[in-house]
């Protein structure tokens, strides 16, 4: 009989996770006109009219609506280019991101 020496195979196990996604927040403000509100969501997340009024709306009597959930960079450039278009302008409107749970 040959000598057979069997090495067991080890297949390294591949553990890829999925990315932590997060929410990109809009809040309610006093001072913010709501066509200026529609007008920022169409722009900047790419809204229809309709889309972007029912955020709106749900924000305004909410005080806020998670407009949509992206990876953490994106959320981020987003909230703040969506931010900073509303200061340009004087207004206090706020996009804030919060990861999901
Ligand atoms: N509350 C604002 C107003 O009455 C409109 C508004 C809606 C502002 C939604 C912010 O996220 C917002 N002019």
């Amino acid at each position: 009989m040959p000598d057979i020496t069997v090495k067991p195979v080890i297949k390294p196990e591949l553990k890829v996770e999925r990315p932590r996604l997060y929410k990109v927040i809009l809040l309610n403000d006093d001072y913010t006109p709501r066509e200026f509100v529609v007008r920022v969501l169409k722009a900047e997340f790419r809204m229809t009219e309709g889309q972007a009024h029912a955020v709106m709306v749900t924000a305004h009597t909410k005080g806020l609506c998670v407009v949509a959930v992206f990876t953490k960079d994106i959320a981020e450039t987003k909230a703040t280019r969506a931010t900073d278009m509303a200061q340009s302008k004087g207004y206090p409107l706020q996009f804030i991101t919060e990861p999901e749970e």
